[in-house]
């Protein structure tokens, strides 16, 4: 297998197991070079009680980027997740997308919500410079919160396939290839990802667990990846992504102490071995 550089663009939280802490060892358990752009510090992730810190990184971009374009340095793809600022979403599509390598390819989890809410901190001008950066996307990782802000739907907790695929055929009418929407239940007992490639239409259903885990977005996010850049097709990416996404919050159920984040590392080994599983 050819051996890939990839560059992602999300947050330090120093305590948390989110953002750049899980998607730096799972890229590098999938066998990928893995780059780091921190979009911001944060002591925690902001669903942590009140008091956490928040440093803003923007405007160290230009001259990362500028370094790293006098020494010629490219990336097979870029993968953005929970960005610093409205203002950095501009940062990163034009200076950070720069370093792409002619094929490289665009992957964007709008990291911004969930359960119908903003994370802390986000406001409608986040959502605006978000949706310039998902429409620009060759593969976008959204959740049905974020999906729903970006095509302007109204957030439901009870849907049918009419509403999954309206909004999956705006992001197609705005330029994006391939949506891989997670969290998507039409049953009580079962959630599921749906793929559209094109509006060819793939759904995973899978166990549901009904219990929020933070930074569980991005271990899917990041395995995906991973499991896409590895040489697998989309759907084969967005099924090993979702077994691997459930072995950790499994992992995680029987530690109520355990709030604030899933206990990926003892399962790491498992999305390894589907790797392997050719
Ligand atoms: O897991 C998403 C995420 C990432 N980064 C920060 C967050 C959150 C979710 O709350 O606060 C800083």
């Amino acid at each position: 297998m050819e051996y890939k550089r990839i560059l992602t663009v999300q947050d330090i939280s120093c305590v948390g197991q989110c953002s750049l802490t899980v998607a730096l060892p799972i890229l590098s358990a999938c066998g990928i070079e893995t780059a780091i752009l921190p979009s911001a510090v944060l002591s925690t992730h902001t669903a942590w009680t009140k008091g956490f810190t928040f440093r803003d990184l923007t405007d160290d971009i230009p001259a990362i980027t500028e370094h790293w374009t006098r020494e010629n340095i490219e990336f097979s793809a870029v993968y953005t997740g929970y960005l610093g600022s409205a203002r950095q979403i501009d940062f990163v599509m034009d200076n950070v997308f720069d370093r792409l390598a002619d094929d490289g390819i665009k992957i964007v989890d709008p990291a911004m919500g969930d359960n119908g809410k903003l994370y802390t901190g986000f406001d409608g001008e986040y959502v605006n410079e978000m949706k310039k950066l998902a429409f620009s996307s060759d593969i976008l990782l959204p959740n049905i919160t974020e999906a729903a802000l970006l095509t302007g739907s109204s957030y439901r907790e009870q849907y049918d396939c009419a509403y999954i695929e309206k909004m999956l055929y705006t992001f197609h009418a705005q330029g994006v290839p391939t949506v891989v929407l997670t969290g998507v239940s039409y049953e009580p007992e079962c959630s599921g990802v749906v793929i559209s490639e094109n509006g060819k239409i793939s759904y995973y259903r899978h166990e549901k667990i009904d219990k929020m885990c933070h930074g569980a977005g991005d271990i899917y996010s990041s395995s995906f990846t991973g499991a896409y850049l590895s040489g697998k097709t989309i759907y084969d990416a967005a099924v090993i992504a979702a077994d691997f996404t459930l072995s950790c919050i499994k992992n995680t159920l029987s530690d109520p102490d355990h709030w604030y984040g899933v206990k990926f590392e003892p399962v790491l080994s498992q999305l390894i071995e589907k790797l392997n599983n050719k």
